[in-house]
């Protein structure tokens, strides 16, 4: 029932032998080349393990997960966790757009637990999205995820969105990786082989001998991995073209990626794909959010993938600079491949017809103990929002707040429109989690596409979340007009 990829085996053995080892006093200076199985160079960490894979065949991926508390490897310690699979870093669910998720989900831990499929375009309504349900200690629930064909090509993942319960299930451990294949299709033929990492940012607090899940602090020092390990090696040959999923599949933390000497062409965005490539130097990542991006490979040398220092404000944290892995560039060089610029094709709304519009605003008590929208805290019970589906609505999320938040909404992704009042590119505006900056406004559009159903929106700062920033967003069949009414879709 469980498959996995050759590649773990392979990954598994870079792991035997290796010692893990802190990148401090990495130097530019030359190493030895590593090729496909020599070592890596002295004194540097583990190579990067791409998770396992489980891969849909025929259309179906046949899943099971086991909800359970052991103690695992947690970068460079050993501690108890709450696993998806007995593994801090479960396995990546590998399907195409049209396939069906069929999930049996076991929950072995004494505290209610669930599963979100994060920025899947799939039904909210049980036996699927349905982020409502309670899977008791010792049950389990089966999972039937159809995809449809317009899922948009990416990187997605899944975690647990259990009542008031997210942030110390996904903190403990309860998130994963999951793609949507394959992004080949939009790359130049000359990147048909190209390399592709997944990076899982995932980070952890300790409490005695295991991972800290309760009374989390966002602000509090936190131990950053990648896939799990503790500063892990990339390597990537001098001129090579990489794909790297970048994902925070952490609970509540912020990222400011960086790689020193080389920029990250964004080909995707929270799983879909961008109308027009673009680089840039440094990447914010709030928690939930992914990027899919290119990178290549500059002059032989070691350099450190790395989160920059970020404050989130006055009421917020300040994230300090932390090593995420040693990329090590060496071996062969390679002839550097021309990026795309024009990527994939996607709908822009800029000029749609919008049907309606909402204003969602984000407060918190003095204390940061209480999060609302719109003054209320989270109700599973009452219905905040009603759209049409079909419909077009503009959403404004105003944050009245000291510290960032980020907007994330269920079930349909978002376009951007501007944030601060500054509108933002079409070419590359679709999202499922926006940054929404301390005092600031974001403007986002969304269609309700293919489902009907109750399904949330909230802040993906998971402790906020738990604690009151969630709203419930209704999707109804539009009220029928007149019979003289045409164009009148069936919803
Ligand atoms: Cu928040």
């Amino acid at each position: 029932m469980i498959r996995s990829v050759l590649g773990l085996a392979l990954a598994s053995a870079w792991l035997a032998g290796c010692t893990s080892g802190s990148p401090t006093g990495l130097t530019d200076g030359p190493h030895e080349p590593a090729g496909e199985d020599g070592p890596v160079a002295a004194g540097l960490g583990p190579r990067l393990q791409d998770p396992p894979e489980l891969v849909s065949h025929d259309g179906v991926l046949k899943a099971g997960i086991v909800v359970e508390r052991r103690k695992v490897q947690v970068g460079n310690r050993r501690l108890y966790a709450t696993t998806y699979n007995g593994a801090y870093m479960p396995p990546t669910l590998r399907v195409r757009p049209g396939d069906r998720i069929d999930l049996t989900m076991t929950n072995n831990v004494d505290q209610d637990t669930n599963l979100h499929t994060h920025g899947l375009h799939v039904s909210p309504r049980q036996p699927a999205d349905d982020n409502f349900i309670a899977i008791k200690y010792k049950q389990s629930y089966h999972y039937s995820y159809q995809l449809p064909r317009n899922q948009p090509i990416g990187t997605y993942w899944y975690h647990s969105h259990a009542g008031m319960l997210s942030a110390p299930q996904v903190a403990g451990g309860e998130s994963g990786i999951l793609i949507v294949d394959s992004l080949h299709q939009y790359l130049p033929a000359s990147l048909g082989a190209i390399t592709e990492h997944t990076i899982a940012l995932k980070d952890f607090q300790v409490q005695g001998d295991s991972i800290k899940t309760r009374r989390l602090s966002i602000g509090a020092p936190t131990q950053r991995t990648v896939n799990g390990q503790q500063n892990p090696v990339i390597i990537i040959r001098p001129g090579e073209t990489q794909l790297w999923r970048l994902a925070n599949i952490g609970a509540n933390i912020y990222y400011r990626l960086h790689l020193p000497g080389t920029r990250f062409h964004v080909i995707a965005q929270d799983g879909i794909p961008v109308r027009r490539v673009y680089a840039v130097d440094t990447l914010l990542i709030p928690a939930g959010a992914r990027f899919d991006v290119l990178v290549q490979g500059g002059s032989p040398g070691t350099t450190r993938l790395e989160t920059l220092p970020y404050n989130s404000g006055k009421a917020g944290n300040k994230f300090p600079r932390a090593d995420l892995a040693a990329v090590v560039t060496s071996g062969t060089p390679m002839t550097r491949a021309t990026l795309p610029t024009e990527f994939a094709p996607h709908e822009d709304l800029t000029h749609a017809a919008i049907a309606g519009r909402k204003t969602m605003i984000y407060t918190e008590n003095k204390a940061g103990t209480k999060f609302f929208i719109n003054g209320k805290t989270y109700d599973p019970h009452r219905t905040d929002f009603t759209s049409a589906l079909g419909t077009v609505e503009e959403w404004t999320v105003r944050n009245d707040t000291d510290e960032a938040h980020s907007f994330h909404v269920h079930t349909n992704d978002m376009q951007l429109m501007s944030t601060n009042g500054k509108a933002h590119p079409s070419s590359h505006g679709w999202y499922d989690t926006v940054n929404v900056p301390a005092r600031g406004i974001i403007v986002v559009r969304i269609r309700f596409r293919d489902f009907t159903g109750r399904t949330v929106l909230h802040c993906h700062l998971l402790n906020h979340e738990d604690a009151g920033m969630m709203s419930v967003l209704d999707i109804v069949r539009p009220r029928p007009k007149s019979k003289a009414s045409p164009g009148n879709r069936a919803g």
